[in-house]
């Protein structure tokens, strides 16, 4: 089987949110079965839904990948896991959460797993450092530059250039 190209985002909004997105993304790429093909620049955004919360770090990265879908998530979720993600509240704060977005052009919507990601087409904080790591990048055939403008938190996102 060959490699599949595989979108993840990954955010954090507690601790040492720049550091932990640069081991992060380190682990991710950690694997036998995980190649690291881009990174994003890293933005910082407000938080969209859940309750009262510190700003985001939000970055995306692409990866060529043999694991299948759930065996990708697995291995995203074990990273979160290292960096004591706890999860409390829906949308709440987050020391790491690391989303699949696209796995080829997989469509799957199994209880644990959904693909493309459900909420990724309408977020800014997912798309704009999408659009800027790969400029030519679709989603569903829309070109996620597009998507990225029509996104309503776009306003609130800029580029994060250390404190
Ligand atoms: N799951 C289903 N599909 C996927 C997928 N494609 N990738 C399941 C990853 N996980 C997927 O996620 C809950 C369950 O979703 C997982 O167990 C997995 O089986 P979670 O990470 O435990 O919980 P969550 O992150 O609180 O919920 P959810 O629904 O993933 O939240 P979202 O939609 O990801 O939103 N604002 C800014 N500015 N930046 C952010 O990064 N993130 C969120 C989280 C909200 N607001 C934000 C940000
Ligand atoms: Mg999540």
């Amino acid at each position: 089987m060959s490699a599949v190209h595989s979108v993840l985002a990954l955010g954090s909004n507690l601790g040492e949110s720049r550091d932990t997105l640069s081991s992060a993304v380190a682990e991710l790429a950690d694997h036998p079965q995980v190649r690291l093909s881009a990174v994003s620049p890293v933005v910082r955004t407000r938080p969209v839904g859940g309750p009262e919360q510190p700003d985001y770090l939000n970055l995306v990265v692409a990866i060529e990948t043999d694991l299948e879908p759930h065996a990708l998530l697995a291995h995203c979720q074990a990273v979160e896991a290292r960096h004591h993600r706890e999860r409390i509240v829906r949308w709440g704060p987050r020391t790491l959460d690391v989303d699949i977005i696209t796995y080829g052009d997989l469509h799957l919507n199994d209880e644990d797993l959904i693909i493309p990601h459900p909420r990724a087409a309408a977020r800014a904080f997912v798309l704009q450092p999408w659009a800027w790591m790969e400029p030519d990048a679709r989603l569903d055939s829309v070109p996620v530059a597009e998507l990225a403008a029509r996104a309503e938190d776009l306003p609130g996102l800029e580029v994060f250039e250390g404190e």
